[in-house]
């Protein structure tokens, strides 16, 4: 049996990349806003995205380094695992300078507890976010590191708490799409609690040689100003407000930044880095 190319398939093929090729004047036009999916009720009673809906999600983190799947996760579960894991931020910060703190002391890396009561298959193993992990970076990528990121309060009002702009990338790494990270806020996230800042495209821009500070420092993969002055010409940064059940997705090595916590509740995220099964 042969194998035909149609010219139906070509005429298909060829619609399908003159939607991506836009020249350059148009594309410094996107949006400083992730792009935001939500599934529909069928999605997630299946609990697999529409071919539609992945090509979405896909191409925005081709695009964008990322892309935030909304009302995917049941919020019940997220309420439990946020008391434990506000109260056990607590105890964490009361260890002051050795307690496990990015950059700033307000900005703890956490990781949840994986205790049976608190633990749920909707978020370790999220069936919409494992299918958009897979489009990306292959079938066998593996979730190989389960923390959290806690935004506390109070913040002082000067200075100012933010991270510098950093890349978790901080180390020598392929030019495409290698690792994601799977981020789920455990409560509303707003530019007043604390919103992640994310610089959207940055993630083809990533480069070791670009940043200052080297892996296993505390002020690792921060970049260099200049860069950022550029680049915010181009593409300017967001705060994006992302609703409790949200699931973001992004590109390991997208420039982004935590911000302070002007609330008064500790804003607690996970964070579930997965690789490509062909990365090292
Ligand atoms: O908490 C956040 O919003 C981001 C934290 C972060 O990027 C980090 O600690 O590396
Ligand atoms: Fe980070």
């Amino acid at each position: 049996m042969s194998c035909r190319v149609t010219s139906s398939r070509i005429l298909q093929l060829s619609r399908a990349f003159t939607v991506s090729l836009k020249p350059p004047a148009q594309r410094r036009s996107l949006s400083s806003l992730p792009l935001a999916i939500k599934p529909s009720a069928d999605e997630i009673a299946k609990a697999t995205l529409s071919w539609k809906n992945l090509q979405i999600a896909t191409r925005a983190l081709h695009r964008d380094g990322l892309v935030v799947l909304e009302d995917a996760i049941e919020t019940t579960i997220l309420d439990r695992l946020n008391s434990k894991m506000v109260a056990d931020a607590e105890i964490l910060r009361s260890a002051g300078e050795n307690s496990p703190y990015n950059y700033n002391k307000g900005n703890l890396q956490q990781d949840p507890p994986l205790m049976k009561q608190l633990f749920s298959p909707s978020i370790y193993l999220n069936p919409l976010a494992r299918q958009v992990v897979h489009s990306v970076l292959g079938p066998q990528s593996r979730l190989a590191f389960i923390s959290g990121n806690s935004a506390m309060p109070p913040t002082p009002e000067s200075p100012p708490q933010s991270q510098p702009v950093h890349s978790d990338a901080d180390f020598n790494h392929p030019d495409c799409p290698f690792a994601l990270v799977v981020n789920i806020p455990l409560v509303d996230m707003t530019p007043e609690n604390g919103s992640t800042e994310i610089w959207l495209g940055t993630h083809s821009l990533s480069n070791v040689n670009a940043q200052e500070g080297a892996h296993g420092e505390r002020a690792s993969g921060r970049i260099n100003v200049n860069l950022l002055e550029d680049r915010r010409r181009e593409r300017p940064p967001s705060q994006p407000v992302v609703k409790k059940g949200s699931i973001i997705l992004r590109d390991l090595r997208l420039w982004h930044a935590g911000k302070p916590n002007f609330s008064s509740d500790t804003r607690v995220m996970l964070a579930l880095i997965h690789f490509a099964g062909w990365y090292q």
